[in-house]
């Protein structure tokens, strides 16, 4: 055992036990995420592998956000941010698993193997920051953080309650403060003055029509956007002026975080989240439990529902980038694409490959496929249809974007915006607040009304249920078809094929969920009524299939 913190990591891991008969714990797409009471111990492992991460990165900085998302209040999760703001390196997922799953006794000595197993030097000094959501569960789950933390003589900063997207916006902060482009100012008031100052410049000439109301699932997302909202022009400023209305923020009372409201609850319900008071036409807006997801939607008259979900804000963001790129005299240096999941709307994907006529990619869930994607095109907008997504600008693009010699004033005033959107886009991941302002300066400068952005095309009908099965490792997709085809169990996808014909432009596929036990059931068709006859004749297929073994 050679790595000089071991001893130290032996004698704290006793306050931080694995409970015996525990299942075992798997770093998934959303990290560690499970009922609250249960990851002290997974906490505190995080906080060895996130020591362990920054001295094998030189030193640079690594987040650790405590958070649950969209979950109900009694959870809560872990994951970790890489030093410029992705998320944590793949490889490295395997380790975050082995440690969590040690047994305290044993933890020294798992922790002195993965040092070594990674090359990692301990003379390096290690730095982490730290942030958690609103969760009452999270003040003592920093507590065992820290605590690997000082075991191991790293450096850290404990931010206290932030959004997701906040923490990964500072991890990328702290680490190019130092470069010709920093990302941003190191502090929470840089990050707020950052998307001020560039949601000002995109709006110099426009101003929101009507109010916009935030559904902030009672959680973290209404702090940020009430301390935001003091960074933004007044509301009858006429640049930028906007009347936001802040709903659901309740985080004096835990049990009501995503409880009916949030927008999880709108994607997944395609209903009005509690206290719904908009009138037909109405801007509102959901954020989920950490603020890193947003969705739009409206009534129109007698109450129909209309949701503007991921795949609209990709479709608008999409457009109106690429809009700004011709005007710039940019479109032949610039390679624009959109980044989908299998959950995207198959109207939608039609849409921009057909009218946009842009490049589609679909990867399979969760935003590190998605990021990765995106990350190979100069201009990567990616998206899930939950509302998860953010658009990147690879070096090359903020290069010639910044470089670019404007030959009138059109030119100029798109070369302008295009910049404001550099700064104001949180390229590091998915970020409701800052894809809300995204999507408000489109709205401003296309003149849209909600209404407009709804018509640009019509959705398919479509559902998401989830099926509960004896064990969800039963069920396995095909390697490169982003999850649309089963190889496991065996035969299955062939009885799915089947079924599915039956029904006009018919579309259905299942998958395991990464972050719950059960499998998943996304369909869409040409009719609504198809839709729901489809997914009850794929539920009954699963719930007679017999357990794999
Ligand atoms: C996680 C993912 C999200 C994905 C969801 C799918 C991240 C940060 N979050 O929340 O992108 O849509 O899982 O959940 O990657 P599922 O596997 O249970 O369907
Ligand atoms: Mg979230």
């Amino acid at each position: 055992m050679s790595d000089q913190y071991a001893d130290a990591v032996a004698a704290a891991a006793k306050s931080h036990p694995r409970p015996s008969g525990a299942k075992p714990f798997v770093y998934g797409t959303a990290g560690f995420r499970m009922n609250a009471d249960l990851l002290d111990p997974v906490v505190y492992s995080v906080g060895l592998l996130a020591a362990l991460r920054s001295r094998k990165l030189k030193g640079q900085a690594i987040g650790v956000m405590i958070t649950a998302s969209h979950n109900p209040a009694k959870d809560n999760g872990v994951k970790l941010v890489d030093p410029y703001g992705d998320m944590l390196e793949q490889s490295w997922e395997s380790y975050a698993t082995t440690l969590a799953n040690t047994p305290s006794e044993e933890m020294a000595e798992a922790y002195a193997k993965a040092a070594k197993d990674l090359g990692v030097d301990s003379d390096i000094p290690a730095n982490v920051i730290i942030a958690r959501d609103t969760r009452p569960s999270g003040k003592a789950l920093v507590d065992a953080l820290v605590d690997a933390l000082k075991a191991t003589g790293s450096q850290y900063t404990d931010y206290g309650v932030l959004t997701t997207p906040q923490l990964h916006y500072l991890t990328r902060a702290t680490n190019t403060q130092n470069d010709a482009h920093p990302y941003g100012e190191v502090s929470v008031e840089g990050y707020y003055k950052k998307l001020s100052e560039a949601y000002k410049t995109a709006m110099r000439h426009d101003k929101p029509t009507g109010s916009l109301t935030v559904d902030c699932a009672n959680g973290v997302g209404a702090v940020a956007l009430k301390e935001f909202l003091k960074y933004m022009p007044k509301e009858d400023d006429l640049s930028g002026g906007l009347k936001v209305n802040v709903a659901n923020d309740r985080i004096d009372k835990p049990e009501v975080l995503n409880e009916k409201c949030g927008a999880d609850f709108v994607k997944s319900g395609q209903r009005a989240p509690e206290g719904f008071n908009g009138k037909p036409f109405d801007r509102w807006a959901s954020y989920d439990g950490d603020a890193d997801r947003v969705l739009y939607y409206f009534h129109e008259e007698g109450s129909i529902f209309r949701l503007l979900d991921g795949d609209r804000i990709a479709t608008l963001a999409a457009t109106f980038i690429r809009e700004l790129v011709q005007k710039a005299g940019l479109e032949e240096d610039l390679q624009l694409a959109v980044v989908q999941t299998a959950y995207a709307n198959g109207a939608s994907t039609k849409y921009i490959e057909d009218v946009l006529k842009l490049k589609v990619e679909c990867t399979p869930t969760g935003v590190k496929h998605l990021h990765h994607v995106a990350s190979r095109y100069d201009i990567g907008v990616y998206f899930e249809a939950n509302g998860h997504g953010t658009v990147l600008f690879s070096q090359n693009a903020q290069r010639k974007i910044r470089k670019a010699d404007p030959q009138s004033p059109a030119e100029l005033e798109a070369l302008t915006t295009l910049r404001a959107l550099t700064e104001l886009i949180n390229q590091t991941v998915g970020d409701a607040l800052s894809d809300m302002l995204l999507v408000e300066v489109i709205l401003a400068q296309k003149e849209y009304t909600v209404k407009e952005w709804a018509a640009t095309y019509e959705d398919m009908p479509n559902r998401l249920i989830k099926v509960l099965v004896p064990d969800k490792s039963d069920y396995a997709t095909v390697p490169g078809t982003a999850e649309r085809k089963l190889e496991k169990p065996a035969g299955m996808q062939d009885k799915i094929d089947v079924l599915v014909e039956k029904y006009r432009n018919g579309r259905c596929f299942v998958r395991a969920s990464g972050t719950e036990d059960a499998v998943r059931v996304y369909g869409e068709a040409s009719a609504a009524y198809d839709v729901d006859d489809m997914l009850r004749n794929v539920e009954q297929l699963i719930k007679v299939t017999p357990k794999a073994n």
